[in-house]
């Protein structure tokens, strides 16, 4: 079988860090021992360095564009999809990504209200038909997900705005995983048991409907 790359989505607080390990132990389970983790923005030396510009809120009052915000994520996931993620899957390396395009899609289109058909044609002229193999979304409502956040400690820039903006996210990642059969809905507002055995449900099923 050729290697995959699996990328679980969701709000902040949502369960995707746990959620790996989940994935990873059930990949090992049929024999997959090969797997990195992935992070967006993240896990490269420039995307780390992206990663903390996005999440820093202590710029001299310079309010981050939506664009331009828009524009970093991508920056981030460029140089992730082709220095580590494609490398990795050409040796037989399998991908468990924390966040991957949905979440622009989600936070930049539904959240920012930046048009869908625009954050679409970007990603095609940067990536192309670059597409994961699995995506498990993690559907918790708001509310929950900034109570586990809050408990955490100190909130990032994004973190920190409104109920309002992390509700249109939920709405639009709803809407985009029922239009997509590659996107597997699972409820995360249970305890983190259910939700385990969900996602253990969909991979052993998963693999056994890979040709
Ligand atoms: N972003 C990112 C964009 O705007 N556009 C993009 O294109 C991309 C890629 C990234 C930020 O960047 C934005 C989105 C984000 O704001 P991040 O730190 O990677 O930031 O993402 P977060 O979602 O903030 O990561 P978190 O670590 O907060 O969330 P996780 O990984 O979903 O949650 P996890 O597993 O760490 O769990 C959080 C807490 O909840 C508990 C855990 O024990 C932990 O304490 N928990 C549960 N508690 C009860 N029941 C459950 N089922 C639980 N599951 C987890």
């Amino acid at each position: 079988m050729n290697s995959k790359f699996i990328v679980i989505e969701g709000l902040e607080g949502a369960g995707k860090t746990t959620s790996s390990l989940v994935v990873a132990n059930i990949l090992r389970e049929h024999g997959i021992h090969d797997v990195i983790y992935t992070r967006e923005p993240g896990s490269t030396p420039l995307s780390e360095k992206l990663r903390e510009l996005i999440k820093n809120d202590t710029y001299n009052e310079e309010k981050i564009t939506y664009y331009a915000e828009l524009f970093v994520v991508f920056a981030a996931r460029v140089q992730l999809v082709e220095h580590v993620i494609k490398p990795a899957l050409a040796r037989g390396t399998w991908v468990i990504g924390d966040r991957h395009e949905l979440s622009s899609r989600a936070y930049q289109g539904g959240g920012r209200e930046i048009s869908h058909d625009f954050i679409c044609s970007l990603k095609e002229e940067a990536l192309g038909n670059f597409n994961p193999d699995l995506t498990l979304y993690l559907d918790v409502p708001p509310e929950i997900s900034l109570q586990r956040v809050k408990k955490r400690g100190p909130l990032d820039r994004i973190e920190k705005e409104s109920l309002h903006f992390f509700t249109k996210i939920r709405n639009q990642y709803l809407a985009l995983a029922a239009s997509d059969k590659q996107i597997r809905t699972i409820d995360a507002s249970r305890s983190q048991a259910q939700v385990a055995l969900d996602i253990e449900n969909i991979i052993h099923q998963w693999l056994q409907e890979i040709p």
